[in-house]
């Protein structure tokens, strides 16, 4: 039965709706999909090609800020991270899905953070809709309308880089609808994805070169931007610290496999080589509306993308994968390993004859042939 009262509400409710376009939360009929974040290396679950229509894809990004350990000799760090990992996860959608971002900041935090998306469109990359102080969190909705692997980071005003460096960068991949495809237009698929989120780190030193640590990012927060305006950095590392992606903590595959190496880099320049390998595919800009470069022994990864190289393993054994500036994948931490497991390929590789003394062989009697002048 309706009642005057209730009548009156429903008119009330019906006017504050419509006075409040901005707020109407759910205006696209499209089914919605949670997505549970997983740590890089590891990308949560996704269809590679999808016969689905376009959804809003939901993501929950709490920021973490926290103490963590960067180094062998246990330097410590005031790290700032999306999800508590550094880089942030990675986040999967299909060109024309909506991504739906819950950027939680809770009141255990100390900065005012928001997140830049480099695939979204227009207020900053979302930069300008998305600042949250301790305590707050905000709901940011964007359109993927271009394909490819592409960064996302926190950008506040004021201590832009000093966020990046400190941690908050991550990557968003669209994947093409109908999945990714070679230059000739052929369908490639893979069998695992890892995603490398490389990080420059400024730590400063102390009057005797040790290490200093910090009880907050804010304390720390003058001595790095002098160590930062030199441009030189203390550790140049993949996932977080030294050593995350080697040894026991190596990326693992099989011969035969084919793996998606996405990598990212969200202030500075790399340049990712597999050694011993190749990238068979690669979208070095990663945008795959591009055609992918083929047979490529080393990559370049500009300051600010994120690329992705596809690689089948022919052979077995530990690959180290590192940026090829040398001094900072040996001296500053930029290397990680790929284990992998299967036959070895004879006709690929053989040793003919193992390492022993200095015998003369057939060229010993050869006239030397060195044009000298
Ligand atoms: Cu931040």
């Amino acid at each position: 039965m309706i009642t005057r009262r209730t009548a009156l509400l429903g008119a009330a409710v019906a006017a504050l709706l419509a006075s409040a376009p901005a707020l109407a939360a759910d205006d696209l009929k499209l089914p919605r999909q949670a997505v549970e974040l997983v740590a890089p290396p590891f990308v949560h679950a996704h269809e590679q090609a999808t016969k689905e229509g376009p959804k809003i894809v939901e993501f929950k990004l709490p920021i973490v800020e926290k103490e963590v350990i960067i180094d062998e000799a246990g330097t410590k760090f005031q790290a700032m991270t999306f999800n508590g990992s550094m880089p942030g996860p990675m986040m999967v959608v299909h060109e024309g899905d909506y991504v739906e971002v819950t950027l939680i900041n809770p009141d255990t935090n100390t900065m005012p953070h928001n997140i830049d998306f480099h695939s979204a469109t227009g207020g900053l990359g979302g930069g300008a809709l998305t600042h949250v102080n301790p305590g707050e969190q905000v709901v940011l909705r964007w359109k993927a309308t271009r394909t490819g692997t592409f960064i996302y980071h926190c950008a506040p005003e004021g201590m832009i880089p000093w966020h990046v460096v400190s941690g908050m960068h991550g990557t968003v991949m669209v994947l093409p609808r109908d999945g990714l495809k070679s230059r000739e237009g052929k369908p490639l698929r893979y069998d695992r994805v890892y995603y490398i989120g490389e990080n420059d780190l400024y730590v400063p030193k102390d009057a005797s070169g040790k290490y200093k640590r910090y009880e907050t990012p804010g304390e720390a927060f003058a001595d790095t931007t002098e160590v930062m305006r030199k441009l030189i950095p203390t550790h140049v590392v993949f996932n977080g610290k030294v050593g995350a992606l080697t040894g026991k903590n190596a990326m693992t595959a099989k011969v035969g496999e084919t793996v998606l190496i996405v990598h990212s880099q969200a202030n500075r320049d790399s340049r990712p080589h597999l050694i011993g390998g190749h990238g068979d595919h690669v979208w070095e800009t990663g945008k795959f509306i591009n055609p992918p470069e083929k047979d490529l022994e080393t990559w370049f990864i500009r300051g600010g993308s994120a690329g992705a190289a596809l690689y089948t393993f022919r052979q077995p054994g530990i690959y180290a994968y590192v940026n090829h500036n040398l001094i900072e994948a040996v001296e500053l931490g930029a290397s990680a390993h790929f284990k992998v497991e299967g036959e070895w390929n004879n006709d690929l590789m053989k040793q003919m004859k193992p390492p022993g003394p200095i015998a003369p062989d057939k060229f010993s009697a050869m006239a030397p042939k060195v044009q000298t002048r």
